[in-house]
This record gives C-alpha cells, sequence and structure tokens, in this order.
C-alpha cells in the first residue's frame, strides 16, 4: 500500500499526519456551488455548517468563495475574501481543526492564511496565478495541487489524454519540480488528481484506477468525488441521491491509495471512510 507520506507542517505550529485517512469536509461559501451552493452563504450559517462538519469527523474544513462547476466563471478576489475571510477567522478561532483556502488566487490565498487557515487548495495546481508558488514558498504553508486540463468554463470541452493516468501523474510530477526550484518544500505538497476537472467518465475511471500510480510518488494524495457527475452517469441519479454512490468511490479510493478524501457529507460517509481504512491499513486507533 506504499509508504505512509510524512506528515503536513502547518503555519503557527501542529502538523497533519497520515496515520489515519484524513476527511476533508466541504464548506462552499458561494451562491451556485456545484452541490451545495448557496445554503452556506452568509457567516453564520457557514460558521455552523464548518461546526457541523467537524462534529461529524471532519480533520480538514475546505472553504472556498468561487464555484469550479463546469461552464463557472471566475469570482474576483476581492469577493472571494469578502465570502471567505470573516468565515476562516471565525472557525480558525473557534475549532482546532485545520482550514484550507480553495482558490486559484495568490491574494485570496494570503488573505485567508492571515485570517487562519493552514492549507492552499489550488484547483489549478498553482498555474492560474503566477504569484501562487512563490506564496507558497514564502509562508511555507502545506498545498494541495490539483490537475485540471483547463479553466473551469471550458475543461468539459470535449477533454482528451493520450493516456490519461500517466499524463495527469507528469503533470503533476512537473507542478512539484517548479514548486521544490522555487523553494518550496516537497513534503508540504498534496496531490490530487482532479476528478471531474476536464474528464470525461472513463478519464475519471481510469484515473481512479490508476491511483497507485499517483501514490508512487511518495506524497499524500488527495482524491474528490463527492456527488460529481461522473457518479450521476454511472447511477442515473441526481446530485442529492449520490452518497452511496459517493461512498463506492470513496472506499475505492481509500483502498487505492487516497490519504485524504474531500466530501461534503462527512457524517454521512464515516463509516465506509473507517471501514475502507481498515481494509487498506488495518485496524488503526
Ligand atoms: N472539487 C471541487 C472543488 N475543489 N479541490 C480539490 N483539491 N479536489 C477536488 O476534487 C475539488 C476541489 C468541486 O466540487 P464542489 O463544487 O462540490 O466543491
Amino acid at each position: 500500500m506504499g509508504v505512509t507520506p510524512a506528515p503536513l507542517a502547518l503555519p503557527r505550529g501542529g502538523q497533519l499526519s497520515f496515520s489515519r485517512v484524513r476527511v476533508m469536509g466541504v464548506l462552499n461559501v458561494t451562491p451556485d456551488s456545484f452541490s451545495d451552493g448557496g445554503r452556506f452563504f452568509d457567516v453564520d450559517s457557514a460558521v455552523a455548517r464548518g461546526h457541523a462538519l467537524v462534529a461529524a469527523g471532519a480533520d480538514i474544513l475546505d472553504i472556498g468563495g468561487e464555484s469550479t462547476r463546469p461552464g463557472s466563471a471566475p469570482v474576483p478576489a476581492e469577493e472571494q475574501i469578502r465570502r471567505t475571510v470573516p468565515v476562516i477567522a471565525r472557525l480558525a478561532a473557534e475549532t482546532a481543526a485545520p482550514i484550507s483556502i480553495d482558490t486559484t488566487s495568490a491574494v485570496v490565498a494570503r488573505a485567508a492564511l492571515a485570517a487562519g487557515a493552514h492549507i492552499v487548495n489550488d484547483i489549478s495546481a498553482f498555474r492560474f496565478d503566477e504569484a501562487m508558488i512563490p506564496l507558497l514558498a514564502e509562508t511555507g504553508a502545506p498545498s494541495i495541487a490539483m490537475h485540471t486540463l483547463a479553466a473551469p468554463s471550458v475543461m468539459q470541452d470535449d477533454p482528451r489524454y493520450g493516456d490519461v493516468v500517466a499524463d495527469v501523474v507528469a503533470h503533476l510530477r512537473e507542478r512539484v519540480a517548479r514548486c521544490v526550484a522555487a523553494g518550496v518544500a516537497r513534503s508540504q505538497i498534496v496531490l490530487d488528481p482532479g476528478i471531474g476537472f476536464g474528464k470525461t467518465v472513463a478519464h475519471n475511471l481510469a484515473l481512479l484506477a490508476g491511483l497507485p500510480e499517483l501514490a508512487a510518488l511518495g506524497h499524500a494524495v488527495l482524491v474528490g468525488t463527492s456527488r460529481k457527475s461522473f457518479l450521476g452517469q454511472l447511477t442515473g441519479r441526481p446530485v442529492d441521491a449520490r452518497e452511496m454512490a459517493t461512498a463506492g468511490s470513496v472506499a475505492a479510493s481509500i483502498v487505492l491509495g487516497a490519504h485524504i478524501v474531500r466530501v461534503h457529507d462527512v457524517d454521512g460517509l464515516r463509516d465506509a471512510i473507517i471501514v475502507a481504512d481498515a481494509i487498506a491499513h488495518g485496524e488503526r486507533t
């Protein structure tokens, strides 16, 4: 099953180890996100949702102010900051869970880190904003480098690859090399194949089956399948009825090498995650 990756060193002390599979709970502070858009759009409901996710067992809270659903347009940095920073500040003060900021903007990431966030989650693997890698080098913050073929506005327009697994692995290797050359510690970078980001159903399935190839790079691997449309295409279910499909994909991801799973329904998926982790790694305490 491979070697357990080194823990992530968190800003202001503390670390996130991979002694068990880590659960990232999704908290989109957006009016239009793909599966929970509009539900947690004011500060109080977003903070309450964050507390509920932590109570359910979330190890990381992933807070985003920009929807990345297929076809979505970018949200200006000031608006992302307006949406996320008050929520991050409150949750950083009120919970112990590490917080990631889901953004491709270095200005937003900097503001989020200053407000108390710990991890930068960038769906472009630091390609959309050239200030992102220098920010990671300067702050030392851990980060998630996710593969996307293109910007969300166009990523689902006939995506093509040579060999999707080899292409995604090569791309993420190249992104890591750039980070390391700029002074970012390799062990602070989590890799993510970017399920649903410029991928057909077949591409997503190949990437999940190919997770051992990504995990072989030695980084922690994050997988986000929760409620995504390929699950709907496989099962015929609408977005609000994909929890069992999500559970199947999350369990498979864990067995195939994921160290972090990004999910909306932390409480509902708890048991599936525990069982899959135990099958993959033995019983853990
Ligand atoms: N998926 C979404 C947003 N951010 N970040 C990472 N690292 N990996 C993902 O798979 C991912 C992400 C889209 O899902 P949402 O709209 O339900 O948040």
